[in-house]
């Protein structure tokens, strides 16, 4: 399972800690190619790459992916432009918020069915979450390949 997790950058990183959480659960349950986005920015070592190297990294990684996983509550150009191009890749897409009053979300996510959304207080919630969508999504997957393999 490979999956691309989107979180803000430049719109800001005051979720950090919380993209940290998430990304080390996920890994139990995949490939996070986007590791890097819980990471300091000093740390990622990107300031000396062109926007559009990263433009073309991160578009060859959300094409490879076979989810999206998006942590929404700071709003980010970036996060938003990438929901839409998995969405349109036909990618399975999980938006998840935090509902802790002062913020609200946008409609075009919020307003979205075909886009996973989940709303909630504790980050153990959404880490439950996760585990039954993953859990899931892996159920589908196996009974398509196992369609292929039998006919
Ligand atoms: O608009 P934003 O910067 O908040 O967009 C964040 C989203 O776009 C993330 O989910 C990433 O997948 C992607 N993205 C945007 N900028 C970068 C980046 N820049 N490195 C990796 N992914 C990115 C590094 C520059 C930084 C050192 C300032």
């Amino acid at each position: 399972m490979k999956i691309y997790f989107a979180g803000s950058i430049r719109g800001g990183r005051d979720d950090q800690k919380v993209y940290v959480e998430i990304i080390e659960h996920l890994k139990n349950m995949g490939t996070v190619l986007t590791e890097h986005i819980c990471n300091d920015l000093a740390e990622m070592g990107e300031e000396e790459k062109t926007d559009d190297w990263i433009f073309n990294r991160d578009m060859d990684w959300l094409n490879v992916s076979d989810v999206l996983v998006a942590e929404v509550t700071t709003p980010s150009l970036g996060v938003g432009y990438e929901i839409s191009k998995a969405e349109s890749l036909g990618k399975p897409v999980i938006c998840l918020f935090r509902n802790f009053g002062t913020k609200s979300l946008s409609a075009m996510i919020g307003g979205n069915k075909d886009l996973n959304v989940y709303r909630y207080v504790d980050i153990k919630d959404a880490l439950k979450y996760l585990d039954s969508f993953f859990e899931q999504l892996m159920r589908s997957q196996f009974a398509t390949a196992s369609k292929v393999i039998n006919g």
